[in-house]
């Protein structure tokens, strides 16, 4: 079986300190099929690596929005 992860980067400009980056790790993190969130405040960019067979993009930024960190397009 061969993983298909995606590994994307999105930008949240909302991201302003240590607790919005908490938040989203927390948020995203804890989605089914998400395996790894990384985000930064200085570039304000949020590192995902997800299964696209479990967890869809447009989810990932339907939680990111919920959280209060709508993602930048
Ligand atoms: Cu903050």
């Amino acid at each position: 079986m061969s993983a298909t992860i995606e590994h994307i980067t999105l930008t949240a400009p909302d991201i302003s300190c240590e607790h919005c980056t908490n938040a989203i790790q927390n948020a995203v993190g804890a989605l089914d099929g998400v395996q790894q969130v990384r985000a930064d405040i200085a570039t304000k960019k949020v590192e995902i690596q997800f299964d696209p067979n479990r967890i869809s993009l447009g989810k990932i930024e339907a939680v990111m929005d919920d959280e209060g960190y709508p993602v930048a397009k």
